[in-house]
């Protein structure tokens, strides 16, 4: 947890970011901010691990199930739900009394649960606005609506309680570029066993444990599912049961996420063996270069969606000589057709989340008046599109893929006929993929990178 004054400040400034952008009753309303419950996994007392909801998390610090926080648009009061704990609870666990709690993060008023239905319909009889950011989790919405005294269908998240947030939440500070860092130190070391033990004959599912037992060592999680495969075409792998060949590919996708929530998000891609050929070499040449010139052209007001396209061009230019396109360069930029190779984004925000904010909605933060999502296959999945901003960290991420099943699709459907040689395709496609990703923060300079380089 930061000191208290970190989330004073960061509360304070939401009231006042949302009170100043005059949306709405913003002045007069109030802000809910639920936290996490715990999650039955098998049965009711068998539980999910606890990970506090990452927005509760930034404006309170708090990583205890069943809390939510209330702050008020015209007085600037804010409130810690929280019901004491029950006394026959306390032979099994211990946890902060709800004064405690709320004393760490800055906080003088604690409000016990059961009277928050009352004071939100209260509010809302007044004509007051109850502004809450939009529920992901079954439970969360159940909670929400109890509250509300509404049903799930009634609920409507604040649109300018989630621009205020993300406006907030996508600049990050240097303590938490700090706490991304340390996930970066932690990652590295992942990384680096995996380098070490890639040979051919181990199991990906071994090579996952070594870099989980680093994680426990270091007192970290995985950020996410962590993808160590051999099969690095198929984008969302989570499958770990193959050997590794020589010669293969081997992708790894994988971050840490450290004790306050923060997280890295970290790809790397190794020939195993060094069995390198030329063309391997070319396509691992290839992204490695487009990662570089995205890094060169990153800064504040550039947009991301250029930079997709800047990527997009130069994994094309540099497949020139495998032959797998027919036409200009430029068109097949232009058209779209360079998704057949490159079909995710080059990247998205970082932070609480690997993908960060994302559960206030992708475009509401990847997008704004100014950039709208491409509609076509391809650059439809890249998450962030708008401007830049002093202080975002971003991932950058291109990759090249030979993705059989999509080949066959765009056949299929005649998409991109003229453009695509089927034939050069066939002695390509057991290259499966390759990605390179890290993790930079935006700077009035450019682009700096954060963490420890950690080798290829
Ligand atoms: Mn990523």
């Amino acid at each position: 947890m930061f000191p208290e004054t970190t989330y004073r400040q960061r509360r304070q400034q939401l009231l006042r970011q949302l009170a100043d952008s005059g949306e709405g009753t913003g002045s007069a309303g109030l802000i809910l901010i639920l936290g996490q419950d715990d999650e039955p996994y098998t049965f009711a007392a068998n539980l999910y691990p606890f990970r506090q909801d990452s927005s509760f998390l930034y404006y309170f610090g708090l990583s205890y199930p069943g809390l939510a926080g209330l702050l008020d648009l015209a007085s600037g009061d804010v409130a810690l739900i929280a019901n004491p704990q029950d006394e026959a609870d306390t032979l099994w666990f211990t946890r902060p009394s709800p004064e405690a709690m709320a004393q760490r993060c800055g906080i003088d008023r604690v409000i016990n649960e059961r009277m928050l239905g009352d004071m939100l319909l209260e509010a809302r009889r007044k004509g007051r606005e109850i502004h809450y950011l939009p529920p992901y989790r079954a439970a969360q919405k159940q909670r929400l609506a109890d509250f509300l005294g509404i049903c799930h269908g009634e609920l409507r998240p604040s649109g300018s309680l989630i621009r205020a947030v993300v406006a907030q939440r996508e600049v990050k500070s240097a303590e938490e570029l700090a706490e991304i860092d340390a996930a970066l130190a932690i990652t590295e070391r992942m990384h680096g066993i995996v380098r070490q033990a890639a040979t051919s004959g181990v199991k990906e599912a071994a090579l996952v444990h070594a870099m989980s037992a680093e994680l426990a060592r270091s007192g970290a999680r995985m950020a996410y599912a962590p993808i160590c495969t051999r099969d690095g075409h198929i984008l969302h792998q989570m499958t770990h049961d193959n050997s590794l060949r020589s010669g293969d590919f081997l992708l790894v996708d994988a971050g840490a996420e450290v004790d306050s929530g923060y997280a890295s998000d970290i790809t790397r891609t190794h020939c195993v063996d060094e069995a390198w050929t030329d063309e391997r070499r070319l396509i691992y040449a290839t992204v490695k270069r487009a990662q570089e010139v995205c890094v060169q052209e990153a800064c504040p007001g550039m947009a991301m969606a250029k930079l997709h396209r800047l990527a997009a061009r130069v994994i094309v230019e540099g497949l020139v000589p495998l032959k797998l396109f027919h036409g200009s360069v430029d068109a097949v930029v232009e058209t779209g057709a360079y998704a057949l190779v490159f079909p995710h984004g080059l990247g998205h925000l970082l932070g609480l989340d690997v993908h960060d904010m994302e559960s206030l909605g992708e475009d509401a933060v990847g997008y704004d008046a100014e950039h709208h999502r491409d509609s076509r296959f391809g650059p439809a999945h890249l998450r962030l599109g708008k401007r830049l901003r002093q202080g975002m960290v971003i991932t950058i991420e291109p990759g090249i893929y030979f993705i059989p099943a999509l080949w066959q699709r765009w056949q299929a459907d005649d998409v991109y006929r003229d453009m695509i040689d089927a034939e050069a395709g066939v002695r390509v496609m057991a290259m499966a993929g390759v990605r390179i990703e890290d993790n930079f923060v935006i700077e009035p300079t450019g682009a700096r990178r954060l963490g420890p380089a950690i080798p290829s």
